[in-house]
């Protein structure tokens, strides 16, 4: 506040910024309590954090309205009721954020450690340890003798809860070190849920129509404090360590790197993307590199984490009242942002799914813009609580399609810091709970593109378009799907001319395609003569492919890749897998009843059986019984599962695959309990971590040769 202000008579100029700071002290503790006692947040952290620093900067500029019960002067955290308390024995310290995502970050942070250590110009490159910043829980694993006695979380850092129970269900902490039997190690790291896992567990509560994950950080968290272990085992959590705790009998090696070393060989995962560097060109390279990676990686980061590598150094910097002076976390852009629901369209799959989409104002999340996010299915969107005009919460993580996860009540959370503040007289409750929710969206009753009526399957909750392939959406998702490279693999079709034809009234099936000339193809708007001759060229050598590739254009309901070769290599013949019986497709290898009643009821179908015969006719073929076991060669990896990972020296991963399957064995994408060999090539990742924790053999690409060959 200027001098100007300070002595001007005007009075309630202080009113405005008064009922400021008390509707953002209620809406910062409304959301603590939702985020640390209920593990229900309703709101992203960044913006929690917006709001925590309006209020702060609020603080600052009038003294006067500080408050002791403003969240400002608390440290956050707290222990639930129901866990025992458990007091650290070495506090928990937090770190240090650097919120500016540039180069500047890491530069500002190398600068500060070099002026602590009184380095000067001519000094060298400070050494760093640079890690990833999981997104997960701080836990405290303590182990006595080598063995796991106690787990806790971090709490308010002096004191946590005693999670020993739930922490006992992830399998990846060993309950024993291997090789140390020092007195007291103990380990402190972040407990977190990997992105397939945290999909696949909201899938399952999807289907149950139970609640939703906002995101993994809040299931992972949700499972630690779940006060049924049993419950907590049914969530798949994982941990990396990042550091120590107390340690009592063992000699610490002489940097951080070497801490996180000794670490992984006593059985501990430590996350293999971490590097040894030095001086600030060095993090700024980690930070780019792995800003690259972000989204490829199995899991959730929101940013890196440098550390000072010599324990020595460590030790001499110290810290600052609860963070150390030599590590600091500088963070990426958010995954989740808010923004405001402008509409709720229907979007119509392949197989005649409605699915509601929502129209975003558009959002910059995740690294890029998005403007249309997944609503999932109208049950949810309910649950959910979401309406038309609603501040929204959009998630946008690795290569996951966008999803609405939540609403916020708005009011308070408008006007951006600095902005001018709401009168006193309509201090808002602004997380008043909207009563009763009325929706104003609700599902069609016909499909919106093509009239048919839209059914929903006894208790069931995805709603369909009932017009099969006269629907325009379906005939469209299903051409692209038939076109697609791991089906037909027809080059050159794509969206925009699925999409001319379609509408145009050009193909009206899947053997349509087959009966396009040039001369049609020409007369299409944007289309020269020379592509079209392209797109001719590549239907005609489309025709001959495999039974595999074939069954998996179809785009019959639950067939998908694998099982579509899984039936060419059992029946070898299209004709014997359009006659079997649900009992014969039931001795499929991982066919169950519901795959075997979807293939029977597809191939019972006249309309079906007679697009076979109009691609046959129009020149489709394949090898009958190039699929087929009987037909093949020796099949030393009959029914075995492998999983590959990381680069091999000598083949690509199409090419293992295609060998291990010619071979009768299955690549599969994860590593369970289930996998017979895993094959590990340069920078194997957590599947190589999980193939070792689980005793599951692991090859080099020569062992894969010397097992084909059997
Ligand atoms: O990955 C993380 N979230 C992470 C958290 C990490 N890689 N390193 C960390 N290092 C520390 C210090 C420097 C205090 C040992 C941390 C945390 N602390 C931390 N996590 C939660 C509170 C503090």
């Amino acid at each position: 506040m200027s001098q100007s202000d300070l002595f001007s008579a005007d009075v309630p100029a202080l009113a405005a910024p008064a009922a400021r700071a008390a509707e953002l002290r209620a809406t910062l503790n409304h959301h603590a309590h939702l985020y640390y006692v209920l593990d229900q947040p309703e709101l992203p952290d960044a913006e929690y954090d917006r709001l925590f620093q309006e209020l702060q900067a609020l603080e600052a500029a009038h003294p006067e309205l500080l408050t002791p019960d403003s969240p400002t002067q608390r440290v956050l955290g707290r222990v639930l009721d129901g866990f025992a308390p458990v007091r650290h024995a070495v506090p928990m310290l937090s770190i240090l954020t650097e919120t500016d995502t540039t180069p500047a970050g890491a530069e500002s942070f190398d600068a500060r450690v070099r002026r602590e250590l009184d380095l000067g110009e001519l000094d060298a490159p400070v050494e760093y340890a640079a890690e990833l910043k999981f997104d997960g829980l701080a836990l405290n694993l303590r182990y006595e003798q080598g063995v796991l006695v106690q787990a806790a979380t971090r709490g308010d850092g002096e004191t946590g809860e005693e999670v020993t129970q739930n922490i006992r269900t992830i399998k990846q902490i060993p309950l024993r070190l291997l090789g140390v039997d020092a007195a007291v190690l103990e380990v402190r790291g972040e407990v977190y849920m990997r992105r397939d896992d945290f999909e696949a567990l909201n899938e399952r509560q999807r289907e149950k129509g139970d609640k939703t994950f906002v995101n993994p950080r809040n299931a992972a968290a949700g499972a630690v404090r779940q006060l049924d272990p049993g419950i907590a085992a049914q969530r798949p959590l994982s941990f990396f360590a990042y550091g120590l705790g107390e340690v009592l009998g063992w000699q610490l090696p002489d940097t951080h790197a070497g801490v996180l070393d000794a670490l992984q060989t006593m059985g501990v995962p430590v996350c293999e993307h971490r590097v040894v560097t030095f001086g600030p060109s060095g993090l700024v390279q980690f930070h780019q590199a792995m800003a690259q990676q972000r989204d490829a990686l199995p899991f959730d980061i929101d940013g890196v984490v440098y550390k000072v590598n010599s324990l020595a150094l460590q030790r001499s910097l110290g810290f600052k009242t609860r963070e150390p002076r030599w590590a600091v976390a500088h963070k990426y852009p958010a995954q989740e942002q808010l923004t405001r629901l402008n509409a709720i369209d229907i979007q119509v799959g392949r197989t005649g799914k409605l699915t509601p989409v929502a129209k975003l104002e558009p959002v910059f999340v995740g690294g890029t813009t998005v403007s249309n996010a997944t609503l999932h299915n109208v049950f949810e969107l309910r649950r959910k609580g979401v309406r038309v005009g609603d501040t929204v919460i959009v998630r946008r993580a690795g290569d996951v399609i966008p999803e609405v996860v939540g609403r916020v009540a708005s009011a308070a959370l408008a006007p951006r810091a600095g902005a001018s503040a709401v009168p006193a007289d309509s201090l808002p409750s602004s997380f008043a709970p909207r009563e009763p929710y009325v929706p104003n969206f609700r599902m069609p009753a016909v499909c919106p593109v093509c009239g048919s009526a839209a059914l929903r399957e006894k208790g069931g909750i995805d709603y369909r378009c009932s017009g099969g392939l006269f629907c325009p959406a379906q005939r469209k998702q299903a051409l692209l799907h038939f076109a697609g490279r791991r089906a037909m693999d027809i080059e050159g079709l794509g969206d925009k001319l699925v999409e001319q034809l379609v509408d145009g009234g050009i193909v009206l099936s899947l053997p349509g395609l087959y009966t396009l000339g040039v001369a049609k193809l020409a007369a299409l708007e944007r289309m020269a003569d020379k592509s079209a001759q392209n797109i001719i060229d590549a239907l005609e050598k489309s025709k001959r492919t495999t039974l595999a590739r074939f069954l998996f254009a179809l785009g019959i309901r639950q067939v998908g890749e694998t099982t579509a070769k899984d039936l060419a290599r059992h029946f070898g013949s299209l004709d014997r897998l359009v006659e079997a019986s649900v009992d014969d497709l039931l001795a499929v290898r991982d066919v169950g009843p519901i795959v075997a009643q979807s293939i029977h009821t597809f191939f019972a179908q006249a309309h079906n059986r007679e697009v076979l015969e109009q691609l046959r006719a129009a020149g489709v073929h394949w090898d009958e019984g190039e699929g087929a076991a009987q037909n093949q060669g020796p099949q030393p990896l009959l029914g075995k599962t492998l999983v590959l990972t990381g680069t091999l020296p000598t083949l690509s991963r199409d090419a293992a695959k295609a060998l291990i399957e010619a071979a009768g064995g299955k690549v599969s994408g994860s590593v369970s309990k289930k996998t017979h060999y895993v094959i590990a090539g340069e920078e194997a990742g957590s599947k190589l971590d999980k193939a070792r924790e689980l005793g599951v053999e692991v090859l080099d690409e020569a062992g894969l040769t010397a097992l084909l060959s059997g």
